[in-house]
């Protein structure tokens, strides 16, 4: 069934949400449940799946079950964003990622992203058939607007305290959630000046990108506010260190953790989340829709 022909319970304590997200070449409808956008890191060190995926091939093959288990955006990202990350030169990141979203924007039905803050990479991945720029930078570069329209592409834009390298050390916030949605207001006004249509453009509070874990817990449980920017909500929360701070649970071991988180931000309406587990995810959103989980407030309870 098109997502779209189920409604997203109308609650009167939410903000209206976005009910698509215009890509390069297409639509994306939200149904009532969030889009899943599953991760696939060709590098050797990101914090979760590094090493498993740097053959094009197995990659390849990656993306495409993903695509099977229930994903509707594949992210393909060829540089670890993780705290004290090595950076990765433009070559490297352009060998280890063009061929594989050269081969899932063939031979997958759903749209590619392409994870990375270098324009170069963006451009090459748009050109092989990415419809979505997907920065963890949010576009700040002149470059990677420039890329975006070039190709009349959507773009992500995600909120980080500080840089990779150093965002951990010690992040400080006044009004955490005020703070995040104020600079992705701003960053969406500067993409929609530079001419990049408000409707390709989705936000992300950047879970784990300079915030502690009580910084992560207020933009979760706040995830509903970032729909009065009037854009999809995008979250990456999969695995992250505050799902092993809460449980006392090493990287391999955040299954369940990521579960939990992604149906809280299936009652916030969050309209697409970033994770690893896709088939874990889509049959939890499955379940959970079919017993009820959407539909508790409306009962009153
Ligand atoms: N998180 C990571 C990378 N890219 N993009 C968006 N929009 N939102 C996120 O939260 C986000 C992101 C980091 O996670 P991962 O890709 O699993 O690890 P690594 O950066 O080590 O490759």
């Amino acid at each position: 069934m098109n997502p779209a022909d189920r409604p997203y319970p109308a609650r009167p304590s939410h903000p209206p949400r976005a009910d698509h997200w215009q890509l390069r070449t297409r639509s994306l409808p939200f149904g009532p449940l969030p889009a899943v956008m599953g991760i696939l890191n060709v590098t050797p060190d990101s914090f979760s799946d590094g090493g498993r995926y740097l053959e094009a091939a197995a990659a390849v093959d990656r993306g495409l079950a993903m695509a099977a288990a229930g994903a509707t955006i594949l992210d393909v990202g060829g540089e670890s964003t993780r705290p004290y990350a090595e950076p990765v030169d433009v070559d490297e990141e352009l060998r280890r990622v063009i061929p594989v979203v050269a081969a899932l924007c063939e031979q997958a039905a759903v749209p590619v992203s392409i994870d990375t803050s270098k324009p170069r990479v963006a451009r090459e991945a748009l050109r092989a058939g990415a419809e979505i720029v997907n920065d963890v930078t949010a576009a700040r570069d002149p470059a990677m607007v420039a890329a975006a329209l070039d190709f009349s592409a959507a773009v992500c834009v995600m909120h980080m305290q500080g840089e990779p390298r150093t965002m951990q050390v010690n992040p400080e916030y006044g009004d955490v959630v005020g703070e995040v949605a104020a600079f992705l207001a701003q960053r969406s006004q500067a993409l929609q000046a530079a001419g990049v249509a408000a409707g390709r453009i989705a936000v992300d509070p950047g879970i784990g990108f300079g915030k502690r874990l009580e910084h992560n817990l207020a933009l979760l449980r706040a995830a509903g506010r970032l729909h009065e920017l009037g854009h999809p909500v995008i979250v990456g929360h999969s695995r992250k260190r505050f799902i092993g701070e809460v449980l006392g649970r090493p990287e391999a071991d955040r299954t369940a953790g990521t579960v939990g988180v992604a149906l809280a931000l299936a009652r916030r309406g969050v309209q697409v989340l970033r994770v690893h587990d896709v088939a874990e995810v889509c049959q939890a959103f499955t379940l959970f829709e079919a017993a009820g989980g959407l539909e508790l407030e409306e009962e009153g309870r």
